[in-house]
Protein backbone atom coordinates (compact mmCIF):
# COMPACT_ATOMS: atom_id res chain seq x y z
CA UNK A 1 0.00 0.00 0.00
CA UNK A 2 1.12 3.62 -0.86
CA UNK A 3 1.83 5.54 2.06
CA UNK A 4 4.07 7.88 1.49
CA UNK A 5 5.38 10.26 -1.24
CA UNK A 6 8.60 11.59 -1.15
CA UNK A 7 9.42 14.65 -3.57
CA UNK A 8 12.80 16.01 -4.89
CA UNK A 9 12.82 19.67 -4.69
CA UNK A 10 14.68 21.74 -7.91
CA UNK A 11 12.92 20.91 -10.61
CA UNK A 12 10.51 18.78 -9.10
CA UNK A 13 8.29 20.84 -6.95
CA UNK A 14 9.68 24.08 -8.62
CA UNK A 15 11.62 25.15 -11.41
CA UNK A 16 13.93 26.66 -9.89
CA UNK A 17 17.01 25.57 -11.63
CA UNK A 18 17.78 28.21 -15.10
CA UNK A 19 15.84 31.47 -13.59
CA UNK A 20 16.44 31.19 -9.50
CA UNK A 21 19.76 29.15 -9.08
CA UNK A 22 21.81 29.81 -11.97
CA UNK A 23 21.43 33.89 -11.46
CA UNK A 24 22.44 33.17 -7.76
CA UNK A 25 25.35 31.44 -9.16
CA UNK A 26 26.21 34.07 -11.71
CA UNK A 27 25.46 37.00 -9.38
CA UNK A 28 28.13 35.47 -6.39
CA UNK A 29 30.94 34.89 -9.10
CA UNK A 30 30.41 38.43 -9.50
CA UNK A 31 30.56 39.40 -6.05
CA UNK A 32 33.51 37.33 -5.85
CA UNK A 33 35.38 39.65 -8.31
CA UNK A 34 35.06 36.26 -10.89
CA UNK A 35 34.56 37.28 -14.84
CA UNK A 36 32.36 34.29 -15.21
CA UNK A 37 28.43 33.62 -15.47
CA UNK A 38 26.57 30.31 -16.37
CA UNK A 39 24.48 30.78 -19.70
CA UNK A 40 21.09 28.34 -19.81
CA UNK A 41 22.58 26.06 -21.60
CA UNK A 42 25.98 25.92 -20.01
CA UNK A 43 23.91 25.45 -16.51
CA UNK A 44 22.34 22.48 -17.92
CA UNK A 45 25.23 20.91 -18.63
CA UNK A 46 26.60 21.30 -15.48
CA UNK A 47 23.40 20.21 -13.12
CA UNK A 48 24.83 16.28 -13.70
CA UNK A 49 27.48 17.82 -11.01
CA UNK A 50 25.15 17.32 -7.97
CA UNK A 51 25.42 20.08 -5.09
CA UNK A 52 26.22 23.86 -5.68
CA UNK A 53 29.34 23.73 -4.14
CA UNK A 54 30.78 20.97 -6.28
CA UNK A 55 29.36 22.57 -9.34
CA UNK A 56 31.61 25.24 -8.39
CA UNK A 57 34.16 23.55 -7.45
CA UNK A 58 34.48 21.41 -10.88
CA UNK A 59 33.78 24.55 -12.98
CA UNK A 60 36.41 26.70 -11.44
CA UNK A 61 38.58 23.23 -11.42
CA UNK A 62 37.85 22.91 -15.42
CA UNK A 63 38.80 26.77 -15.98
CA UNK A 64 42.19 26.37 -14.39
CA UNK A 65 40.63 29.12 -11.21
CA UNK A 66 40.63 26.69 -8.75
CA UNK A 67 42.56 27.58 -5.55
CA UNK A 68 44.15 24.78 -4.22
CA UNK A 69 42.12 24.11 -0.44
CA UNK A 70 38.67 24.45 -2.42
CA UNK A 71 37.87 27.54 -0.16
CA UNK A 72 36.90 29.30 -2.78
CA UNK A 73 33.89 27.06 -3.88
CA UNK A 74 32.89 27.08 -0.30
CA UNK A 75 32.93 31.27 -0.14
CA UNK A 76 31.21 31.53 -3.19
CA UNK A 77 28.82 28.86 -2.87
CA UNK A 78 28.11 30.58 0.80
CA UNK A 79 27.38 33.96 -0.84
CA UNK A 80 25.24 31.93 -3.25
CA UNK A 81 23.13 30.88 -0.86
CA UNK A 82 22.80 33.97 0.83
CA UNK A 83 21.07 35.19 -2.70
CA UNK A 84 19.06 32.42 -2.63
CA UNK A 85 17.42 32.93 0.46
CA UNK A 86 15.85 36.27 -0.67
CA UNK A 87 14.89 34.96 -3.41
CA UNK A 88 13.12 32.74 -1.59
CA UNK A 89 11.86 34.92 1.09
CA UNK A 90 11.21 37.76 -2.19
CA UNK A 91 8.33 34.90 -3.03
CA UNK A 92 9.56 34.83 -6.53
CA UNK A 93 9.96 30.90 -6.86
CA UNK A 94 6.04 29.13 -7.70
CA UNK A 95 5.24 25.81 -7.22
CA UNK A 96 4.96 23.66 -10.65
CA UNK A 97 1.35 23.49 -11.81
CA UNK A 98 -0.84 20.88 -10.81
CA UNK A 99 1.79 20.52 -7.69
CA UNK A 100 -0.55 21.96 -4.89
CA UNK A 101 -3.70 20.10 -6.60
CA UNK A 102 -1.17 16.49 -5.94
CA UNK A 103 -0.40 17.25 -2.41
CA UNK A 104 -3.54 18.09 -1.08
CA UNK A 105 -5.31 15.19 -3.23
CA UNK A 106 -1.88 13.10 -1.25
CA UNK A 107 -3.66 14.61 2.28
CA UNK A 108 -6.84 13.82 1.81
CA UNK A 109 -5.94 10.40 1.02
CA UNK A 110 -4.00 9.83 3.70
CA UNK A 111 -1.02 9.86 1.82
CA UNK A 112 1.97 11.41 3.93
CA UNK A 113 4.70 13.20 1.90
CA UNK A 114 8.35 14.09 2.41
CA UNK A 115 11.05 15.78 0.67
CA UNK A 116 13.89 14.18 -0.11
CA UNK A 117 16.52 16.26 -1.79
CA UNK A 118 20.46 18.04 -2.44
CA UNK A 119 19.97 21.58 -2.08
CA UNK A 120 20.81 23.30 0.97
CA UNK A 121 19.08 23.19 4.51
CA UNK A 122 19.29 27.33 4.27
CA UNK A 123 16.82 27.69 1.47
CA UNK A 124 14.98 24.17 1.27
CA UNK A 125 12.91 24.42 4.65
CA UNK A 126 11.30 27.99 3.91
CA UNK A 127 11.26 27.02 0.24
CA UNK A 128 9.38 24.18 1.17
CA UNK A 129 7.00 25.66 3.63
CA UNK A 130 6.27 28.30 0.77
CA UNK A 131 5.45 25.97 -1.89
CA UNK A 132 3.45 23.61 -0.02
CA UNK A 133 2.44 24.46 3.19
CA UNK A 134 4.42 24.80 6.62
CA UNK A 135 3.66 20.90 8.67
CA UNK A 136 2.37 19.29 5.12
CA UNK A 137 6.29 17.76 4.34
CA UNK A 138 6.71 14.83 7.61
CA UNK A 139 9.99 14.89 6.89
CA UNK A 140 12.63 17.10 4.79
CA UNK A 141 16.24 15.84 4.11
CA UNK A 142 18.30 18.19 2.56
CA UNK A 143 22.27 17.61 0.95
CA UNK A 144 23.58 19.21 4.42
CA UNK A 145 21.87 16.16 6.33
CA UNK A 146 23.95 13.58 4.56
CA UNK A 147 27.08 12.36 3.82
CA UNK A 148 26.80 11.70 0.02
CA UNK A 149 24.68 13.75 -2.62
CA UNK A 150 22.39 12.23 -5.26
CA UNK A 151 23.17 9.75 -7.73
CA UNK A 152 23.87 8.02 -4.10
CA UNK A 153 20.91 7.07 -1.94
CA UNK A 154 21.70 8.15 1.14
CA UNK A 155 18.93 10.91 1.19
CA UNK A 156 16.08 8.70 0.54
CA UNK A 157 17.00 6.01 2.77
CA UNK A 158 17.27 9.00 5.47
CA UNK A 159 13.49 9.98 4.73
CA UNK A 160 12.22 6.67 4.76
CA UNK A 161 14.30 5.79 7.96
CA UNK A 162 12.78 8.89 9.25
CA UNK A 163 9.42 8.07 8.12
CA UNK A 164 9.57 4.79 9.47
CA UNK A 165 8.95 3.34 6.43
CA UNK A 166 10.28 -0.06 3.63
CA UNK A 167 10.98 1.54 -0.13
CA UNK A 168 7.85 -0.40 -1.11
CA UNK A 169 5.18 1.59 1.22
CA UNK A 170 6.54 4.85 -0.72
CA UNK A 171 6.61 6.50 -4.22
CA UNK A 172 9.64 8.82 -4.86
CA UNK A 173 8.91 11.97 -7.45
CA UNK A 174 11.88 13.45 -9.65
CA UNK A 175 12.49 15.19 -12.64
CA UNK A 176 16.00 13.78 -13.49
CA UNK A 177 18.15 10.64 -14.72
CA UNK A 178 20.22 11.40 -11.20
CA UNK A 179 17.50 11.93 -9.09
CA UNK A 180 16.09 8.62 -10.78
CA UNK A 181 19.74 6.67 -9.91
CA UNK A 182 18.89 7.92 -6.09
CA UNK A 183 15.76 7.21 -5.68
CA UNK A 184 16.17 3.56 -7.27
CA UNK A 185 19.04 2.50 -5.57
CA UNK A 186 16.96 3.14 -2.47
CA UNK A 187 14.50 0.63 -3.78
CA UNK A 188 11.58 3.20 -4.26
CA UNK A 189 9.14 3.51 -7.02
CA UNK A 190 9.78 6.39 -9.27
CA UNK A 191 7.76 8.64 -11.08
CA UNK A 192 9.55 11.43 -13.18
CA UNK A 193 8.02 14.77 -13.77
CA UNK A 194 10.31 16.31 -16.59
CA UNK A 195 11.10 19.92 -17.10
CA UNK A 196 13.15 21.75 -19.66
CA UNK A 197 16.48 20.84 -18.89
CA UNK A 198 15.06 17.14 -18.23
CA UNK A 199 12.97 16.33 -21.19
CA UNK A 200 15.33 14.10 -23.35
CA UNK A 201 17.20 12.51 -20.05
CA UNK A 202 17.18 8.48 -20.17
CA UNK A 203 14.72 7.83 -17.53
CA UNK A 204 14.89 3.58 -17.78
CA UNK A 205 13.71 2.40 -14.56
CA UNK A 206 11.33 4.60 -13.88
CA UNK A 207 7.53 3.44 -13.06
CA UNK A 208 6.32 6.30 -14.88
CA UNK A 209 7.30 9.60 -17.33
CA UNK A 210 4.83 13.03 -17.11
CA UNK A 211 5.49 15.51 -18.69
CA UNK A 212 3.74 17.69 -16.21
CA UNK A 213 1.64 17.03 -12.92
CA UNK A 214 -1.42 18.50 -14.86
CA UNK A 215 -0.07 17.94 -18.24
CA UNK A 216 -1.70 14.97 -19.87
CA UNK A 217 -3.17 12.29 -17.97
CA UNK A 218 -3.17 14.62 -14.36
CA UNK A 219 -1.19 13.02 -11.85
CA UNK A 220 -3.31 13.05 -8.46
CA UNK A 221 -3.18 10.55 -5.55
CA UNK A 222 -5.30 7.32 -7.30
CA UNK A 223 -2.70 7.76 -10.36
CA UNK A 224 0.40 7.57 -7.90
CA UNK A 225 -1.25 4.83 -6.31
CA UNK A 226 -2.26 3.00 -9.72
CA UNK A 227 1.81 3.53 -10.68
CA UNK A 228 2.98 2.09 -7.03
CA UNK A 229 0.82 -1.01 -7.65
CA UNK A 230 1.59 -1.98 -11.06
CA UNK A 231 5.58 -1.41 -10.04
CA UNK A 232 4.83 -4.17 -7.40
CA UNK A 233 2.97 -6.34 -8.65
CA UNK A 234 4.12 -6.48 -12.03
C1 LIG B 1 19.44 20.04 -7.17
C2 LIG B 1 20.84 20.36 -6.91
C3 LIG B 1 21.21 21.55 -6.08
C4 LIG B 1 20.74 22.88 -6.67
C5 LIG B 1 21.46 24.06 -6.04
O1 LIG B 1 18.99 19.21 -6.16
O2 LIG B 1 21.71 19.64 -7.36
O3 LIG B 1 22.61 21.57 -6.00
O4 LIG B 1 21.02 22.92 -8.05
O5 LIG B 1 21.29 24.07 -4.65
P1 LIG B 1 17.59 18.35 -6.17
P2 LIG B 1 22.55 24.23 -3.66
O6 LIG B 1 17.10 18.24 -7.58
O7 LIG B 1 18.00 17.06 -5.53
O8 LIG B 1 16.63 19.14 -5.30
O9 LIG B 1 23.37 25.37 -4.19
O10 LIG B 1 21.93 24.53 -2.32
O11 LIG B 1 23.29 22.92 -3.69
MG1 LIG C 1 15.77 17.71 -9.10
Amino acid sequence: MLEAVIFDVDGTLSDTERDGHRPAFNEAFAIHGLDLAWDADEYGELLKITGGCHRIAHDLRARGIADATGQLAVAIHRTKTDLFCSQVADGRLSPRPGLVELIADLRNCGIRVAVATTGSRRWVRPLVHQLIGEGTAEVIVTGDDVSQLKPDPEVYLRALDELCLRPEDALAVEDSAVGLRSARAAGLATVIVTNGYTKDQDFDGAAAVHPGYDTGPALLADRCQQIHHNWWTS
